[in-house]
């Protein structure tokens, strides 16, 4: 049975949350917690480098002793030191440990004072004004810790897309082997390529429903046989993930692929269209009174009931059914058109590959340009660079330019917007630049009308260009800070500024919805990878994944540009 890199991750990230419980060396816990990061963030399998023999030790911060320990949990699904860990701490520390902003001190305070055991007595400590008597925890810590509360239970009930990859290309591996499954996809909001999923939707076409369906609950990921019948089946894998799979004839196949893809929002308008046509349109095709006019592929569904075929990532009903009707479709940008990544790091500061091997990475991706993007001096944690150094960053990158023929290196620096809206360096070393990155890795804290008002002075700066990671937030983890995304477009806007499309795996940030925002305001952006390593440049696919869902357009994105038009726009006035 395969384990996935979200299962090891999460064995570690367990652990480190029960050393600290228990004082631990503060080294060992931030080396497992960098561990559960560098296997979370991986593009491809661990447990299948650990099936080849490949060495693992070669991942950044991965030493013997943890590349020993992924070998047992890839091997056994498990890990001793674990399993010893839980037995020492009690659960329930565990449990409260996920409520952001309680850290394990917090915990143990809770637990031995107020003697909670479970979600259920903390929620009943606050109700009863038990929680705000004890010293250090007022109104707003139970403010924070409720909407804490409530977030991890959304956090709980979805996987992010990342994760949801590497499950579903198993599954459908898998599925691809019986002869009784002639075609296989993977549907609902996974096709849609929504940030999470609640669960996998598997539609199959199948000479026998009944026993690919049969096949299906062999399936060795399976933890538990939820449903199955005939046609249908629903299981949940080792995984936790649920699984909904739909067994249907080869002629029903694009009918069963349409319905399931959905949204729910999308097949009620296009369903509403088909009735008033008078045609009736189901899971198994479009009907003409008893005759079947349609249903064997998802463009001639869409035909039937006068429709341009609709990519599933926008089929939300935000609009896209009226436009499909006049055949006035946005084309959405394919990873094809992107030239180019505007944001990337190097082990200058904490990325983990040189200047060089990031810009082979890039010709291996087929970009005319590649732009360095090292943290600034604010950022100590990442040995950020000091005027000296990044001077020193620009020589280099001169040089390296006038050796390599097919790529061209941009010069730029992440630089972190300070609590007063200044930026991290100075003018005389931005604008050396070809163009910065602008960043907030501080003050996550402030209210609105003050971390708006310090990313607008920064974007006051002229040699202000992209604002990374606009919201701040982490899939799952962490809530957007609080600011109005809405005038910082504007002001982005009146000032030639441009947004960011931040594609790692758990920021995809911006989300869709302020994509669209973006696109109507005729802002510009750029995707990028924010890579770390090279490997990581990969990442860059999700972030055309949200653009997608966000309407955007080649044009819409910058770095589907040639260097010189890049530059023209980098120059504010
Ligand atoms: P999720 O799983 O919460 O991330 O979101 P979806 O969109 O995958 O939703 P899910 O798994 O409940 O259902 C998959 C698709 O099946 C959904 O997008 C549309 C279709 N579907 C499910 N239930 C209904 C329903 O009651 N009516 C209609 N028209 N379609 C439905
Ligand atoms: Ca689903
Ligand atoms: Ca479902
Ligand atoms: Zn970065």
């Amino acid at each position: 049975m395969a384990i996935h890199n979200i299962e090891i991750a999460n064995i570690f990230n367990k652990l480190a949350n029960l050393l600290e419980i228990a004082n631990e060396n503060p080294f060992r816990i931030r080396a497992y917690r960098n561990a559960a990061r560098v296997i979370g963030g991986l593009s491809h399998n661990a447990a299948d480098l650990v099936e080849d023999g490949g060495d693992l030790t070669g991942l950044p911060g991965i030493g013997k002793d943890l590349a020993e320990k992924i070998r047992i949990i890839v091997k056994t699904g498990e890990l001793p030191l674990l399993k010893k860990m839980e037995k020492r701490v009690p659960p329930v520390l565990n449990e409260l440990l996920k409520i952001e902003g309680l850290g394990p001190k917090r915990v143990q305070l809770l637990h031995k004072k107020l003697g909670i055991q479970n979600l259920n007595d903390l929620k009943k400590c606050i109700e009863s004004g038990k929680l705000r008597k004890l010293r250090g925890f007022g109104e707003k810590a139970e403010q924070k810790i409720l909407s804490g509360m409530q977030h991890i239970r959304e956090y709980s009930q979805r996987v992010k897309l990342v994760d949801a990859i590497t499950i579903e290309r198993s599954i459908i591996q898998y599925l691809k082997k019986s002869k009784y499954v002639k075609k296989v996809e993977c549907a609902g909001s996974f096709r849609r390529r929504k940030e999470t999923v609640g669960d996998l939707d598997i539609v199959v076409a199948s000479s026998d429903t009944k026993k690919s369906i049969e096949y299906f609950v062999r399936f060795d990921e399976i933890a538990t046989v939820v449903s199955q019948g005939n046609t249908r089946s629903t299981v949940r894998l080792h995984s936790g993930i649920q699984v909904d799979l739909r067994s249907v004839p080869l002629e029903s196949y694009g009918a069963a692929l349409l319905y399931f893809t959905g949204s729910k929002a999308h097949s009620i308008a296009i369903r509403k269209l088909a009735q008033k046509k008078n045609l009736k349109l189901n899971e198994y095709g479009i009907y003409k009174g008893n005759k079947k006019v349609a249903g064997k592929t998802e463009e001639e569904m869409y035909r039937q009931i006068g429709l341009a075929y609709i990519e599933p990532e926008i089929r939300e009903d935000r609009g896209e059914i009226e436009l499909a009707r006049k055949h006035q479709l946005p084309r959405l940008i394919t990873l094809k058109d992107i030239r180019g990544d505007l944001h990337c790091h190097t082990n200058a500061t904490d990325g983990d590959a040189s200047i060089e091997m990031m810009a082979q990475k890039a010709q291996e991706l087929g970009y005319q340009y590649i732009a360095i993007t090292d943290h600034s001096k604010h950022l100590a944690m990442a040995h950020g660079l000091n005027e000296k150094r990044l001077f020193a960053q620009i020589k280099l990158i001169d040089k390296l330019n006038s050796k390599l023929k097919n790529i061209v290196i941009l010069k730029s620096i992440e630089v972190d917007i300070l609590e007063d809206g200044s930026l991290d360096l100075p003018k005389n070393i931005l604008k050396e630049l070809d163009f910065t990155v602008c960043s907030i890795h501080s003050k996550f804290n402030l209210n609105s009308k003050k971390q708006t008002g310090r990313i607008i002075r920064a974007m006051d700066n002229p040699f202000f260009n992209i604002l990374a990671h606009p919201t701040g937030r982490l899939i799952n983890q962490r809530e957007p800070y609080e600011i109005d995304l809405e005038k910082i477009m504007e002001s982005a806007k009146e000032r030639n500024c441009i947004l960011e499309l931040n594609a790692q795996p758990e920021r995809m940030d911006m989300d869709d919805i302020h994509c669209k925002i973006a696109k109507e305001l005729r802002l510009k952006m750029a995707i990028s990878s924010d890579a770390h390593s090279k490997s990581q440049m990969d990442y860059i696919k999700f972030g055309v994944y949200q653009a997608r869902r966000g309407w955007l357009e080649a044009t819409d994105v910058i770095n589907t540009r040639t260097v010189s038009e890049l530059k023209k726009l980098f120059r504010r006035s």
